[in-house]
Order: C-alpha cells, then sequence, then structure tokens
C-alpha cells in the first residue's frame, strides 16, 4: 500500500522509517511511504503556509491554497492507484483502534495530512478530509507523531515484519483482550524481595498449561483494567466457558 504524507516537517519521519522492526516494511515497499513538504508549495517569496486567524485571537491558521496544492500533487502521483482516503489527525477525530489499524494495513493506503500551530483552515477539512483519526483526548503541537504512530501500527503487520507469523496472533488486542506479562532471564531476581520469581507455570515445559495461564493473566488483567473489553469479547463469543469459569471466580 502506498501512504502519502503532507507536513511542514518531513525530517520528522526520516530517522522512524528506517529503523527498527518495522525498517522492513518501509524498505521493502510493503508500505511505501512518500512525503510530500508542504513548503514545496507555499505561494509568495516568503513561502508563507500560514496566515492569522479571522475573528483574532492566538496563533496562526494553515493555509488552504499551499494544502490544496500539495494535495493536487499527491493526487497526480497517485493517479494510478486505487482512490484512498485523505486523513486529518485531530482530537476531535475517531479513535484509532487495532480494527482501525488492520483496516489500514489490508487497504491501498492513504493521504495523510499533518496539522500544525493552531490548526488547517476548515475549508480544507471540509473540503478534502475523508476522515479525521484520533489517538486520544490530549493535544500535541502536530499531526506527525499520529501519523507516524499509524504508519508504525501498519508496517509491523506486514509479511516478515514480526519473528514469526503467530506473534500478531498473541498481540494484545488481537482477540481483543490486554497482553498478558511477559518475562525472560534471569529466572531469580535476588536483589528483589517481591516479585523476584518468575511465575512457576511457566518454567512448567507443559505448553497447555503455560497456554491456559497466560490465557488467564490476559483475562485477570482486561477485566480490571478495561473491563469494556470483556464485553466487548463476550458479546463477539470470543470467551470460551473455561474463561467464564476463571472469570466467574475472579476477586475484581
Ligand atoms: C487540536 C484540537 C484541540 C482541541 C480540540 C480539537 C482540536 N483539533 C486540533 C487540531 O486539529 N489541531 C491540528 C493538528 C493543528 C495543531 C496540532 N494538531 C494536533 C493533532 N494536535 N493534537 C493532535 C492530535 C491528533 C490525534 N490524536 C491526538 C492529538
Amino acid at each position: 500500500m502506498r501512504f502519502d504524507v503532507i507536513t511542514l516537517f518531513p525530517e520528522l519521519f526520516a530517522p522512524h522509517l528506517a529503523h527498527g522492526i518495522t525498517r522492513r516494511a518501509f524498505e521493502s515497499e510493503q508500505v511505501k511511504v512518500t512525503l510530500w513538504p508542504l513548503r514545496d508549495h507555499a505561494d509568495n517569496a516568503y513561502r508563507r503556509v500560514d496566515d492569522r486567524p479571522y475573528g483574532g485571537g492566538p496563533g496562526m491558521v494553515m493555509l488552504v491554497e499551499p494544502l490544496e496544492r500539495a494535495l493536487a500533487a499527491v493526487r497526480a502521483a497517485r493517479a494510478d492507484a486505487v482512490p484512498a482516503p485523505v486523513v486529518h489527525f485531530s482530537p476531535t477525530g475517531r479513535r484509532i483502534d487495532q480494527a482501525t489499524v488492520q483496516a489500514f494495513a489490508t487497504s491501498p493506503g492513504a493521504i495523510l495530512v499533518c496539522g500544525r500551530y493552531e490548526g488547517i483552515d476548515q475549508r480544507f477539512i471540509d473540503r478534502h478530509v475523508d476522515v479525521e483519526l484520533s489517538l486520544g483526548d490530549f493535544v500535541l503541537s502536530g499531526g506527525e507523531l499520529p501519523a507516524l504512530a499509524l504508519l508504525d501500527a501498519v508496517a509491523r503487520l506486514q509479511q516478515g515484519v514480526l519473528g514469526d507469523a503467530l506473534s500478531h496472533q498473541q498481540d494484545s488486542f488481537s482477540d481483543g483482550l490486554l497482553d498478558c506479562p511477559h518475562y525472560s532471564r534471569p529466572e531469580v531476581l535476588t536483589t528483589a524481595d517481591v516479585g523476584g520469581a518468575v511465575p512457576r507455570e511457566l518454567l512448567s515445559g507443559h505448553h497447555a498449561q503455560i497456554a491456559r495461564w497466560r490465557r488467564e493473566q490476559s483475562l485477570a488483567r482486561t477485566a480490571r483494567q478495561r473491563p469494556d473489553l470483556i464485553a466487548a469479547a463476550r458479546a463477539a463469543g470470543r470467551l470460551s466457558a473455561a474463561d467464564e469459569r476463571y472469570l466467574a471466580g475472579l476477586q475484581l
């Protein structure tokens, strides 16, 4: 799939696309990212991309016209590709969840518009933006970090990015529950008088017992921290009779 990113700060993207386990997805172009520096589409000698807000008030507003020129350039470059939505990142948007990420990961991609300053002139949003997406109820200084968060989440779902194909299915959220805790060496932390030992179920070598223990840890964590996800899993028929017995005996 192809992602085109319109941004005033293209340099924020390069390090994230070149490092870590997602690098393979970006370099192989399984996830092709093209950056479109908005400055390249500014109109006058001052390379202006923002101006003062009508009605007064603090800060600056991103101008419609440079954004429309950048978008036209993206659309021309995507002319042969399947049409893709224009995405704007804002706290007023719909919350991104793993289902959103899965949908993008199996789509033709998107055109990501990253706002800065006080925001984008509403007329650009009204005319061109198909979907507004949010990471949550907090304010950032720009849309670049949400764009990177989406790209990272999409890239790690690509073939060959995770160690083995099964790690996807073991992800937190892939089955709608929170992840179980993880442990590695040493088997005992002698420096700690509390929680120094690895849970004995993980040392048993008994695969079914380990799987059951992990499932129960996920259920307990989810029931305590995100009861809404338990309700959703139940409604979707994703809880077994054994799951329900375990939950019924849980002290919340
Ligand atoms: C900021 C804002 C604050 C309160 C209510 C609505 C809001 N919309 C925006 C907005 O669209 N701002 C633009 C993008 C310009 C300023 C920086 N931007 C931004 C995006 N700040 N925070 C986000 C964001 C996006 C997704 N998830 C969390 C925060």
